[in-house]
């Protein structure tokens, strides 16, 4: 069998060990290599004999992907293989991509010509998927295992000048079947190339045991290297130990992911000095709960893939260092590198930043579910080698990071031997971190149980310890007294995830349940440009990939540009390590100490009120240093008592950091609460009613009513405060479904029930159009086609002049007719005005986006966008941009006129230059192009968001379902 189908790790590749700098001479190969790609490995064999020749290569940056590059396309595919499934065997379209470099070594680059001094490596840090190098025409080796490095000894044949360093790269191999991760397939060196002096006497490897007895307070260190003879120093401790040595070490500070605390120390060799940063920390399961340095943790993870828009999983430096202080200022403690070893540098910003790290194994075989795992490479004793070596290049590799508390053995594989030796291997190499893999919920071969997408139900009764019982009695029993963490949950796919506080109050709630990882930190959108050059991000099939999963790879809490989503700003809300409960009545604050280790000496408190979300009063408050889990009432009374009866009052208290950290400075937000004081001013002065008149039938019998005009036919409005209505407030009850709308299951998802009940179609019948005293009345029946039930409708409209100007309001009373078979996507009244407003202000929940499940981090104020701003740019069109809670909410235009919307009292708006409609159909943002009508709804209410699209759905107090209700609100010209 050729090398890049049999199922073996390779050849020729060093034993794995630790990655670290020193002193020792390295030279990095990246830069811009000569490339030329092949649709079939055959093709490539037949070009070796001009490999040294100048024909048919070109330029490529490494590292990279090629098919970024404008070589062939990236394909998207979640589960399914995009290839026939015959283990190990690869189809005979391979891609095969001939990467060459021809470098000099430095003048002073030691050896290889001067005979003794040590030898040359030369390391890969990540090729997928399988690759084969040759230095100056002789083989080095062959290589898989795509997010893992391998290192050559370059022997006798490196030169000093006119090295040609050979890598053929496959696109697939025998490693595509244990990497069917959901992910872009992106071949290539995407990772560094490094060329390693090895001096003599150097460390060939190291390995840093400092733990912590958080009952004396005492560290414990010992270093083990390879060769065994070497130094240790620590200077900030005053330490010198030989390798191999176990030393006490009293009065360290612990590391953590909240106190990063890591002591810089050095191993010195005969040959080389190699700097160390140790992380005091002792990981275990106590009790059922897994500790570290006698503390029991919540996870407030995600799970992060490597991806960046333009460069795959490429990321530079740069981005990594962006995501892990976007983590840290979301409130986020933990990361699970989903689903392969991150780039080695992310570690070091884990370590240094401080995160807790769970590094899992680049192995997934998920295609084979679909023939029930027959054949899965999991179980099958010709893969064991090449699983085993997934398992030890990842632990070599990243056991001297602090951050990493658990190795995962991977995702999604089934069960399987492999997958127990792949275990074994681990706690023998490394008893002092746990064991994760979800796929096996017996967790015979783990120290967690893990789940994914459980509903809260489950999450709930495994947090009792009371979850289903496993068949096997022993097993139950010892899974029973595991602790839990969910590695997946909250599906961030388009707008959401709903349903993160009820799952965060069960966390808080139970002790075992010890938090999870929202899937996942961002979109993997590829930035393209349509036919007519607009830009956008890619994702499944707009490379014409015959097969794919669409839209599935974009469900993260970021944009592909790194811009939070609304997701991320409720994750940072729900997860916030201070809960701030604010009591307006009792004029106090609750403050509790929700973080693991850290007291509340290094924030800030202050407390505020607002007036119609104007701010009248603030001042600092004093709250003491809480130890983790504690709580304290603390009088708000400097806060004084109620204003005076002009408004709507509410009181927020806010935590920010003292002072500047690593991570973020002085004054950065952690936490708030809100809570309100007042209810709006209790009395309005009533001006005086305008009465409908009615224009003689000669003048086209238009009926008029202050500041609007109607329809006399249909009593549709046609002009409002001397705006034209394009489109005449009607009750809707549709919105552009969400990916969550849509779930995974076409006939079952509640999208699938509003289409099927013709929610997107509804008719309207206008039943009467009376002049009731004072009241414009217009009376319908709104209802699909072929639907037995429906809406009755009564719109009530009334004028009134007061010293401000003329007003219009609106009550509609919605009475359900008929027996309704399913929720409500939302019900409200939608409008269109053909005028030039662009800005929008509002007093209400903000700044950002909130649905019913989804309105933690929206908070009561005044606030204020462009139309443009209004609008969430989910990577699939769906609804987006709702603001709940709004009482008022003004329009304007360039020229300064506009509309006032005045809640009775409060109303849910979008407000979009496109209908719902076409919303619905775009594909990508680019497709909506601004009409010159403003589409606004004014929504009573609107149905949950929850997490279908992989995981439950909206919870039951968040279903909408057809009941009595009545929207009102106000139109007058902005004050
Ligand atoms: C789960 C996968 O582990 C993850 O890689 C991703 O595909 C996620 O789903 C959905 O985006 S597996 C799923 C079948 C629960």
């Amino acid at each position: 069998m050729t090398y890049y189908e049999d199922p073996s790790p390779g050849t020729g590749a060093l034993a794995p060990r630790a990655a670290f700098r020193s002193d020792a001479r390295t030279l990095s190969l990246n830069g811009d290599w000569d490339f030329r790609l092949f649709p079939t490995v055959a093709h490539a064999e037949a070009a070796d004999a001009d490999e040294g020749t100048a024909d048919g290569w070109e330029k490529l940056p490494v590292p990279s992907h090629w098919a970024l590059h404008g070589h062939d396309a990236p394909q998207y595919t979640n589960i399914r293989y995009p290839f026939p499934v015959d283990p190990p065997r690869v189809p005979t379209e391979n891609p095969t991509g001939d990467h060459r470099l021809v470098f000099d070594l430095p003048d002073d680059w030691p050896g290889p010509d001067e005979g003794a001094d040590g030898r040359t490596l030369l390391r890969f840090d990540g090729v997928e998927s399988c690759y084969r190098v040759r230095l100056n025409g002789r083989e080095l080796g062959t290589a898989k295992g795509s997010r893992l490095p391998h290192e050559f000894d370059t022997g006798p044949h490196l030169l000093r000048r006119g090295n040609v360093l050979s890598v053929r790269v496959h696109q697939w191999s025998s490693g595509s079947y244990v990497e069917d991760q959901d992910m872009w397939w992106l071949a290539g060196i995407f990772r560094g190339v490094t060329l390693l002096h090895r001096p003599e006497g150097a460390v060939r490897d190291v390995f840093v045991h400092a733990g912590y007895d958080h009952r004396t307070g005492h560290g414990t260190l010992r270093v083990d290297a390879v060769p065994a003879a070497g130094r240790v120093t620590v200077p900030e401790l005053g330490l010198t130990l030989a390798t191999g040595e176990t030393v006490t070490v009293p009065g360290v500070q612990p590391w953590s992911a909240e106190v990063p605390r890591l002591y810089e120390a050095q191993l010195a060799t005969d040959g080389e000095r190699v700097p160390l940063r140790l992380g005091f920390r002792t990981v275990a399961v106590e009790d059922g709960v897994i500790t570290v340095n006698g503390r029991p943790l919540l996870l407030r993870g995600v799970n992060r893939h490597e991806f960046h828009p333009d460069h795959g999983r490429a990321v530079p430096y740069a981005t990594m260092r962006e995501d892990v202080l976007l983590m840290k200022r979301h409130n986020i403690n933990a990361v699970r590198t989903s689903h392969y070893p991150p780039d080695p540098a992310f570690l070091d910003l884990c370590d240094e930043f401080g995160l807790w790290v769970i590094d899992e194994a680049d192995l997934e075989t998920h295609g084979f579910t679909y023939d029930d795992w027959r054949g899965n490479p999991a179980d099958d004793p010709a893969w064991e080698e090449a699983l085993i070596d997934r398992a030890a290049r990842m632990v070599e590799r990243d056991k001297n990071h602090p951050s990493v508390i658990m190795w995962s053995l991977g995702n999604e594989s089934g069960t399987g031997r492999n997958l127990a030796a792949m275990s074994r291997w681990i706690r023998d190499r490394d008893p002092d971190r746990l064991i994760h893999y979800e796929g096996d919920r017996s967790c015979e071969h783990t120290d967690v149980y893990s789940r994914m997408y459980a509903s809260h139900e489950e999450v709930e009764a495994i947090g009792r310890r009371a979850e289903q019982p496993l068949d096997d009695p022993r097993l139950d029993a010892r899974r029973r007294a595991l602790p839990f963490i969910q590695c997946e949950y909250a599906h961030a796919m388009g707008n959401g995830p709903g349903g993160l506080t009820e799952y965060q109050r069960l966390f808080e709630t139970y002790e075992r349940l010890q938090g999870g990882f929202v899937w996942e930190w961002i979109d993997h959108g590829l930035r393209a440009r349509d036919a007519a050059g607009r830009p956008y991000f890619a994702y499944g099939g707009d490379f014409g990939e015959p097969l794919h999963d669409g839209n599935f790879c974009a469900d993260g809490l970021l944009f592909p540009d790194r811009t939070p989503s609304p997701g991320l700003l409720e994750y940072k809300k729900v997860v916030e390590p201070v809960g701030i409960c604010v009591d307006a009545a009792a004029r106090t604050v609750r403050v509790t100490n929700k973080y693991d280790v850290v007291d509340l000496a290094g924030l800030a408190f202050g407390w505020s009120r607002e007036v119609e979300g104007r701010r009248v009063a603030e001042g600092a408050l004093e709250v003491p240093p809480l130890a983790p889990g504690e709580s304290a009432e603390v009088a708000l009374a400097e806060a004084g008592s109620v204003a005076e009866d002009d408004g709507e009052e509410w009181w927020t208290v806010r935590a920010v950091l003292a002072d500047d950290t690593a991570w973020a400075p002085a004054g950065h937000e952690v936490a708030w609460g809100q809570a309100r004081a007042r209810g709006p001013a209790a009395t309005r002065t009533p001006g005086a009613r305008i009465t409908p008149v009615r224009a003689s039938s000669a003048d086209g019998g238009a009926l008029t009513l202050g500041p609007g005009t109607f329809d006399p036919l249909d009593g549709s409005l046609r002009t409002l405060h001397g705006l034209h209505v394009a489109v005449p407030p009607r009750l809707n009850v549709y919105r552009a479904t969400t990916d969550n709308d849509r779930g995974p299951d076409e006939e079952t998802s509640v999208a699938a029930q509003w289409h099927r009940h013709a929610l997107d179609r509804m008719r309207h019948r206008c039943d009467g159009v009376t002049v009731d005293g004072e009241s414009l009345v217009v009376t319908a029946r709104v209802a699909p086609p072929g639907g037995f039930f429906g809406l009755c409708v009564v719109y009530r409209w009334t004028g009134e002049r007061t010293s401000d100007g003329t007003r219009l309001d609106l009550s509609v009373d919605i009475t359900p007719d008929g027996e309704w078979p399913c929720p409500l996507p939302r019900l409200g009244v939608a409008l269109g005005i053909r005028a030039p407003l662009d800005w929008i202000e509002w007093y209400g929940g903000g700044p950002g986006e909130s649905y019913p499940d989804t309105r933690r981090a929206a908070r009561i104020g005044r606030w204020a966008t462009t139309v443009d701003g209004f609008q969430t740019p989910y990577v699939f069109p769906q609804e987006n941009g709702s603001r709940g809670d709004v009482r008022w909410a003004e329009l304007r235009g360039p020229d300064g006129g506009g509309l006032r919307i005045e809640g009775r009292p409060a109303f849910a708006l979008t407000a979009r230059r496109w209908t719902t409609g076409q919303l619905e159909a775009a594909r990508h943002p680019a497709d909506l192009v601004p009409d010159e009508v403003l589409h606004l709804d004014l929504d009573a209410a609107h149905h949950g968001i929850g997490t279908a699209s992989c995981g439950p759905g909206v919870l039951a107090p968040y279903e909408l379902r057809a009941t009595r209700t009545r929207l009102g609100v106000g139109f007058t010209l902005p004050r």
